[in-house]
């Protein structure tokens, strides 16, 4: 993995590492704010605010209540981040903060369920056990995330207790973390400590002045929810050098709006680009693989770029729109390639 920074850990998957379906755990991207608490793996999880009936949950009362497991993909809104100009604050991840597992956990709506929530319900907050001082506020928070009732009630918004059928790893969120499918990965709280159920919006810190797109032309800041359409090529590698003939370049597609139905090869710009193969989807929330035959005849330097598109209609665009955090760049990809 590539260390973007020891303490707090956040490292990057090697792009290789995304030829597999599933990322494994030990190369799976890590993003963390503050330093990783040290949470007891019997850790109690807390349901409390506008209940009928607050909850004390411990892994094995929430595995009782019977799990599912699905397959998503979890990208970081910084992913991309220095491909914009000029480039904004913030760690500066390549293409890597993105991977693919298998969640298993309960619905969170199983247990909205059972605390019974008061009719004026908004929000469903989750917090972690993890705690610290941004660069520009006075006091320690935690990270905490807030989710509109209708994604916290989706069947797929899962409090995960394994990550490819075994329990998640420290780094990523152990014992508990929330799963909250095709969001960028902020919305998906690691270390769960308490959820709590707000008659009122959630205007902290990490909602409100950060995780929001800022294009600084005098809009408001709106935020950043669903993952952009994207794609990467896996293979060949930025500057890899390839022998002339017929090479079968791959790489992964997916989008948090809607299956991806078509990615879209271009070489050296020339238009139009040329339809890639679609693998078989792994799940409605995963990445999706692709390949595509390229004749690659003419000796010398080419650039490959590739774009997808989901069933939604969004391309990728060839530049990504600039931001003050830098947040959902999905510009399309280019690998310059030396055929020889
Ligand atoms: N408690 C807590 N949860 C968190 C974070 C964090 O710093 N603290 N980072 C978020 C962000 S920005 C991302 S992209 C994902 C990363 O999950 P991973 O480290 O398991 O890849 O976790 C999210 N959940
Ligand atoms: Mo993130």
């Amino acid at each position: 993995m590539r260390i973007l920074s020891a303490e707090p850990l956040n490292a990057e998957t090697p792009l290789e590492a995304l030829a597999e379906d599933l990322t494994p755990e030990s190369s799976f991207f890590v993003r963390s704010h503050f330093r990783r608490p040290d949470v007891p793996r019997k850790q109690v999880l807390e349901v409390v605010g506008a209940v009928q009936q607050a909850l004390r949950l411990d892994i094995a009362d929430l595995q009782a209540m019977g799990t599912r497991t699905l397959t998503a993909t979890l990208e970081c809104a910084g992913n991309g981040r220095t491909g914009l100009q000029p480039l904004p604050a913030g760690e500066r991840w390549g293409l890597g903060a993105v991977g693919t597992a298998r969640w298993t956990g309960v619905p969170l709506r199983a247990v909205l369920e059972s605390a019974r929530l008061r009719p004026h319900v908004v929000e469903i907050l989750a917090i972690g056990a993890d705690r610290g001082r941004p660069p520009d506020v006075a006091d320690e928070i935690p990270f905490a995330r807030s989710l509109p009732l209708a994604k916290a009630r989706d069947p797929d918004t899962l409090l995960a207790v394994q990550m490819n059928g075994r329990p998640i790893p420290p780094e990523h969120g152990a014992p508990i973390r929330l799963i909250v499918p095709g969001w960028y990965g902020m919305a998906s709280v690691k270390w769960l400590e308490r959820i709590e159920a707000r008659a009122e919006p959630f205007r902290g810190y990490y909602q409100l002045d950060r995780y929001v797109y800022d294009h600084a032309d005098g809009n408001s800041p709106t935020p950043v929810r669903t993952i952009r359409v994207r794609s990467v090529i896996v293979f060949p590698r930025d500057g890899d050098a390839v022998r002339q003939g017929q090479l079968i370049v791959t790489g992964k597609a997916w989008s948090g709006e809607g299956v991806v139905v078509r990615v879209q090869i271009g070489v050296d710009g020339a238009e139009p680009p040329r339809d890639a193969t679609l693998l078989p989807p792994i799940s409605p929330h995963a990445w999706r693989a692709w390949e595509f035959a390229w004749d690659a005849t003419n000796l010398g330097r080419h650039i490959l770029r590739s774009y997808a598109t989901d069933a939604k209609g969004n391309r990728q665009p060839e530049v990504g729109r600039w931001n003050r955090y830098g947040y959902g760049n999905n510009a399309a990809q280019a690998v310059a390639v030396t055929v020889q």
